[in-house]
């Protein structure tokens, strides 16, 4: 499959990785638009929230446990972050492998664009 989020799961091509076990593998986003900018991925493709399901869900889960423990990581747990899902067209979403961004580093202004 020619998805880029396989990629870097497979080690195929090379992240700036900053976390990973068997189910989750979480990157710097390669177009930070916050002095943090993290990519927390799955390893199974799914392409978007919409995938998630009974028999799947448990990886929302671990996703929320590792975006924690990264927010703590990079000191941003106190002062706050974001943890965004774009999904589909109107939502932004660009690449179709489902990825949860945590942004943090500065305020973030509300609606976003
Ligand atoms: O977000 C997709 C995000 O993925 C976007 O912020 C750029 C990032 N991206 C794309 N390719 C790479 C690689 N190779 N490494 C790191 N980050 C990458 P979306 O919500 O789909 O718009």
């Amino acid at each position: 499959m020619d998805c880029i989020f396989c990629k870097i799961a497979q080690h195929e091509i090379p992240a700036n990785t900053v976390y990973e076990d068997d189910d989750v593998i979480a990157f710097k986003d390669i177009n930070p638009q916050a002095p943090i900018h993290l990519l927390i991925v799955p390893r199974k493709h799914l392409v978007s929230i919409m995938e998630i399901n009974d028999e799947n869900k448990e990886i929302l889960n671990k996703i929320i446990r590792v975006a924690q423990n990264l927010a703590r990581q990079n000191n941003i747990d106190n002062k706050g972050f974001r943890l965004v899902v774009n999904t589909g067209d109107d939502g932004g979403q660009t690449v179709g492998h489902l990825h949860f961004h945590l942004l943090g580093g500065r305020f973030m202004t509300w609606p976003p664009g």
